[in-house]
């Protein structure tokens, strides 16, 4: 999959771009029995909550040799519809993955993240350079009553806020301050949701501000993003560290694959 300039060109302007449906039903379903497979691993990077222990998080699913390995996510982050746009909108080739995660937002239970840019946490990682892109692809449809994510346009542009530690919410991370994203909302146009069927597909900037509601719905919302940097932009060292689950130090250039998800790769 090639981008066109025009799209390349709306990447830089809205900090994002979405691909209505990028993958098709036969793919999700393959996607989905990888979640129910994962989910049921006992490892620190399937991170759980509650009495019920219902699954939130799990991570890393595009490496090899880890507990949570997944072969179809891992054609998939090398996928052209993935690993190409990511390398088309970054202008690099070389890229790595910093992370990949899956984000299993329960029905009624799963709550809200508020506004944030994510390129804080990985400066703090030690990255140096905003030069990063997440793609994320919806595993069941995405809409407001379950809580889809929202972005907002133009604002990756005004480069790092000043954060907060906010740590109010189930996931405890660093988020826009109330007083600014208030100006940031009158500055920038409104916000968009991130919505669609099964397989729909987006690309965001790292500075890119955006936030995701309650899933007030009564079924999950299963959701996966996959975090590219340069390997240029590799981080340097940090006291204390993250787990190489959240701060891979996998930093060879990925090197793109099939594009289509297929059974055979479960055994891969
Ligand atoms: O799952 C969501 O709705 C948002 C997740 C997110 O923004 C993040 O993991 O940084
Ligand atoms: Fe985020």
């Amino acid at each position: 999959m090639e981008l066109s300039s025009k799209q390349i060109e709306q990447f830089n302007k809205d900090g994002y771009i979405i691909f209505p449906e990028l993958f098709t039903s036969d793919e999700i379903e393959i996607f989905k029995n990888e979640v129910d497979r994962v989910s049921k691993i006992r490892s620190e990077m399937v991170v759980r909550e509650g009495e019920d222990e219902a699954v939130k998080i799990m991570f890393q699913l595009h490496e090899e040799n880890v507990e949570t390995a997944s072969p179809p996510f891992r054609t998939a982050a090398r996928s052209p519809r993935i690993l190409r746009t990511a390398q088309q909108c970054l202008g690099d080739e070389e890229l790595y993955l910093h992370h990949s995660k899956l984000n299993m937002k329960s029905a009624i239970e799963g709550s809200a993240w508020p506004w944030h840019q994510d390129f804080h946490s990985w400066h703090l990682d030690g990255i140096k350079q905003p030069d990063m892109v997440t793609v994320t692809v919806v595993l069941t449809e995405a809409s407001p009553i379950n809580g889809c994510m929202y972005v907002l346009p133009g604002s990756h542009k005004q480069g790092r806020s000043s954060p907060r530690w906010d740590d109010s919410t189930a996931y405890k991370l660093w988020v826009a301050k109330t007083p600014d994203m208030k100006e940031y909302m009158k500055k920038f146009p409104a916000p968009v949701p991130i919505t669609g069927g099964a397989g729909t597909t987006a690309i965001f900037h790292c500075n890119l501000l955006h936030a995701s509601g309650h899933n007030l719905s009564s079924e999950d919302r299963w959701q996966i993003f996959f975090c590219f940097n340069k390997c240029s932009n590799r981080p340097v060292d940090v006291e204390s560290p993250r787990p190489e689950y959240v701060r891979s130090t996998n930093w060879r250039p990925l090197q793109i694959g099939p594009n289509l998800i297929t059974i055979d790769q479960r055994k891969l």
